[in-house]
Formats: C-alpha cells, structure tokens, sequence
C-alpha cells in the first residue's frame, strides 16, 4: 500500500495544476465527492463522477453544485474516460481499485482532496492525525488559535471536507487527517504536524500495522515543525531527524517542550519551567485529555500563538459530542455517550478515565482488531461487559475470564441491561472498542441511539 501511495504518484506542478482546465475523474461520491463538485465548479473545472454504491451519499450536492457532470453510480468505469488526466480518489475508497491501479499504470495523475487543498491554500496549515484524539485536539487547537483572534478553518476528517473551508478565506487553517487521507496525498507542507498515537485501528482496510504506521508518517514528510510525544518513542521515531520539533510528554517538560509541572503539589500544562493552565481547572477529564491539550499546545506553539490564548483556549473547550458526554439522568448513575471510542485503545483510555463500578456497553465492527489489552484493563476492575453489534460473540470470548460478560441485540436492550446491573455510584460507558457501521449510519447515530435510550428509561 505504501508504495502505492506513495513514490509511484505522480502531480503535476503547483503552477499548472490550478490552471488546467482538463476535464477530472472523481471516484466516489460521498462528502469528499460533494466537497470536490463544489470546488471544481467554483473553479470552471468539468468534472465526471463514479461510486459503487448505487446511492452514494453525496450525488444530491454533487448534481446540485454539476448538474451538467457524467455521474455513474453502483459500478465503477472500466476504463479511464480519454479526456481525463487527473484522478481524485476519496478515502473511503480502496487504493486496490482496478481503475486507480489502471490510473497509475497509465500515469493519469492521482489525486487526493488534500493534494487539491494544498496546492491552493496559501495560509499555515496545522495538521493532525493519530490513531485517537485526532476530532478532540484539532478542534483543541482551533479553540487556541481563535481565542489569539485568527480566524480559523477546521476541519478534513472531522469535516467539514477540507476543500470547503477554503472558501472561508481563513488565516490558518486546522486539519484532521485519517490515515486514509494521507495515504492517498503527496507532500504536505504544513507549518506543524503531530501524530499523536498509534494503536490498532483499520487492520480490515490497512491490512498490516505497517502500512496503517506509513500512512500516518507521511504527514512529517514535509512539515516545517513535527509535534512530536514523548510518551510514544516509536511514533516520534517517524519524524524524520532534521525537521524542527517540538515535544509533549506527561513527564517534567524541559525548556521550550510541552509537559505536566507540579508546583506547590498542584499539576499544571508548562512550557518548558512556565506554568500555563492548572490540570484541574481543564473542562475535560481524563488523562488522555490532558495528553490531548499538551498536544495542542505544543502545535499552537509551533505558530507562535500567544500564551494567554492557550489559556483561553482550553478553558473555553468543553468537548465534542459523542466523546465521554454525560447523560443527565436523576438515578444516580453516571451514563457516559463515548460511542468515537472506535477502538480497542480509545476504549481502555476511556474506561481508565472513570472511577467505580463499571457497566461497559460495548461491540460492533471489530475491524480485525483483537482484545486482549482490553480484557486486561477490564480485569483490574469490578466491571460488567455488556456486548451487542456482528462481533460480540468475538468480543465475549477475549472478554470471558476477566468480567462478567452479557449479550444483547439492540443498543435499546444494552441500555435496559445495563440498568438493571448498575447501582448508585455505578457508571454506564458506551465505549464499543468497534465501528458502528454493522448497526448504525456512524458513530453519532449510535451516540444519539443510546441516549435516547438513556432518557426513554427515565421517563
Ligand atoms: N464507498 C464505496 N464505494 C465508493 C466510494 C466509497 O462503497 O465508490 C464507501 C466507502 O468504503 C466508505 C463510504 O462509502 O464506507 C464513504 O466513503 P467516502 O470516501 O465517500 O467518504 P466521505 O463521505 O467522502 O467521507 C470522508 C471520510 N470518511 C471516510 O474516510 C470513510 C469522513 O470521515 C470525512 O469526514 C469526510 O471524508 C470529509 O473529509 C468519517 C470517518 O468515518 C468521519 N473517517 C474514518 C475515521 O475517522 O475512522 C477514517
Ligand atoms: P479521533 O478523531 O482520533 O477518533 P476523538 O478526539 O474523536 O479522536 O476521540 C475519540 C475517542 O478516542 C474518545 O472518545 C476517547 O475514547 C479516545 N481518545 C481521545 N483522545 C485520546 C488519546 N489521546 N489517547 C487515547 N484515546 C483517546
């Protein structure tokens, strides 16, 4: 995979490729699809687009924004249309594809959105990516940079798609990357790039750890400062030796780095001997929230952003839904919505953020992960697994032996389960460790499922 993405692509020079006016292949039409017919349009460009899905989630705006353009939906095309001298593929979309891997036999260049928004974005770019945390410290970040009164466009993987916040007319711009989206991108000269983590996500569409890893490293590639952490030696490893860094860690930070500081028995995020915000005046609990706000420290370090804006920043954020977002209920249980923890490690950061009994709702798509670092967080505690989604049989067999474990069908069934095994003092967190795409649209339709549930019970 790395070496399809990687130095086989060919671009076309920055000069000409805003110029060229040569009709462009999009492949697949969801929000990147719709992102790039908007772009395009504004841009005079033609454009023809294909999906394999017969409705593609995007073909309205996509028709709306072209409504001359060739769409072809429930099949690719067999061949590239003559024509067509650029290809865009969307991330969602298999690099194996018989018509991107007939593209670059052929030298049809191969494009991602990113490499569009790149090629015309003139301002500072923060980039961000990980295995998790990436939704939490770009938008961290933001918060950061617009409290020091930039007018800031933040988006990419979380969205809105990156070439729509071109349009703002920012002065800097924040972008969540999935690995996805790095892997089909070429140089990405961002003033600041982290990778915040990497733990095992995607093995069903990466296939290894080592090309999920690539993927991720190529944002460093060309970066003018790499954030790197501390706490991950081997992620840091990936920077390459003679880009600037700067580093955050949980540990005493040393001058100009990013750390914890205890003074007078009190934690603080410190630059270096600089106290800046006191830990336990930060909204977000949990320490990997507070590995989250050093990280975005340190990349809004890495543009100069004034201290005081920091402070403002973090004060100000208070967390994105469906991320460790209480449930108000009055029967004295803790209902916790964590439906983004998608995978094994974001769970367990998770579940170590709550004290007490636990009720851990939890399932889905596994994505050929395994569980084993799970079960051993799960053993430390008086936990109940409560599992439903296409591999919880898979799940309820690494889990056995270290809680107790009990299947349902529903997320609604989950709930009422989960009700009657916690007690006041108990907590209830649907962290699922699994994509929801086997039972719901995506993780916020799963979120907003189970707190409907949560406040059906109630009534
Ligand atoms: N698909 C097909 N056939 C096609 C094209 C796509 O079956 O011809 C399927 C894909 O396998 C996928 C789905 O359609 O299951 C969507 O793919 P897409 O490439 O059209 O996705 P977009 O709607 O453009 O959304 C993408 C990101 N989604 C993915 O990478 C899967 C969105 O991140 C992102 O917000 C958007 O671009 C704008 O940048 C979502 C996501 O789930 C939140 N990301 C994954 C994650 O965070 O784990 C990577
Ligand atoms: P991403 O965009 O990478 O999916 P989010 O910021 O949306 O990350 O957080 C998703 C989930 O990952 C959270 O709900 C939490 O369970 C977990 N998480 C967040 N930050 C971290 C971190 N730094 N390390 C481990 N897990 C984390």
């Amino acid at each position: 995979m790395e070496a399809l993405g990687g130095e086989c692509l060919r671009m076309t020079p920055e000069s000409e490729q805003t110029v060229t006016k040569e009709p462009v292949l999009v492949l697949g039409m969801g929000a990147t699809g719709a992102s790039c017919a908007r772009y395009l349009a504004r841009r005079g460009v033609s454009a023809m687009f294909a999906d394999t899905r017969r409705a593609p989630t995007g073909i309205i705006d996509i028709r709306r924004a072209m409504p001359e353009a060739d769409v072809r939906t429930g099949s690719m095309p067999a061949d590239i249309p003559k024509a067509v001298s650029r290809l865009v593929v969307s991330p969602g979309l298999p690099m194996e594809t018989p018509l991107i891997q007939l593209a670059l036999q052929q030298g049809v260049e191969v494009l991602s959105d990113i490499d569009l928004f790149i090629a015309e974005c003139t301002q500072p770019l923060l980039a961000v990516t990980g295995s998790n945390g990436k939704s939490t410290v770009a938008s961290m970040v933001a918060a950061i940079l617009d409290a020091a009164g930039w007018k800031v466009g933040v988006g990419g993987n979380l969205g809105p798609p990156a070439l729509d916040l071109l349009e703002l007319k920012a002065d800097v711009y924040v972008l969540e990357l999935s690995s996805f989206q790095l892997e089909r991108s070429h140089e990405l000269p961002a003033a600041a790039a982290v990778i915040l983590n990497i733990a095992t996500d995607h093995l069903d569409q990466h296939l290894t750890g080592e090309s999920y890893t690539a993927a991720k490293a190529r944002i460093y590639r060309a970066c003018q400062t790499a954030v790197l952490n501390r706490d991950a030696p081997t992620v840091m490893a990936l920077a390459p030796s003679a880009t600037a860094r700067i580093s955050f860690g949980m540990d005493t930070p040393e001058a100009g780095q990013w750390g914890v500081r205890t003074v007078n028995a009190q934690e603080f995020i410190a630059r270096g001997a600089d106290p800046v915000v006191a830990v336990d005046q930060l909204p977000l609990t949990g320490r990997h929230n507070l590995a989250n706000a050093l990280a975005a420290c340190a990349m809004a370090d890495a543009v100069d952003a004034p201290t005081a804006a920091m402070q403002q920043g973090l004060l100000a954020f208070h967390g994105l839904p469906h991320r460790m977002q209480t449930v108000p209920t009055a029967d004295g249980i803790c209902w916790i919505d964590d439906s983004k923890a998608t995978n094994e490690a974001a769970a367990i950061a998770s579940i170590r953020s709550v004290t007490g009994p636990l009720v851990l709702i939890a399932g889905g798509d596994a994505k050929g992960a395994g569980f084993s670092q799970l079960a051993t967080a799960l053993a430390e505690r008086e936990c109940t697994a409560v599992l439903l989604g296409r591999d919880a049989d898979f799940l309820a067999n690494a889990l056995s032996g270290a809680c107790t474990v009990q299947r349902v069908d529903s997320l609604a069934e989950a709930v009422k389960t989960a009700a009657r095994i916690a007690v006041p003092g108990s907590t209830v967190l649907l962290a699922p460790a699994c994509s929801s795409h086997d039972m719901f649209a995506d993780f916020a339709d799963r979120g907003q499922q189970f707190t409907a549930a949560v406040r059906e019970l109630a009534r």
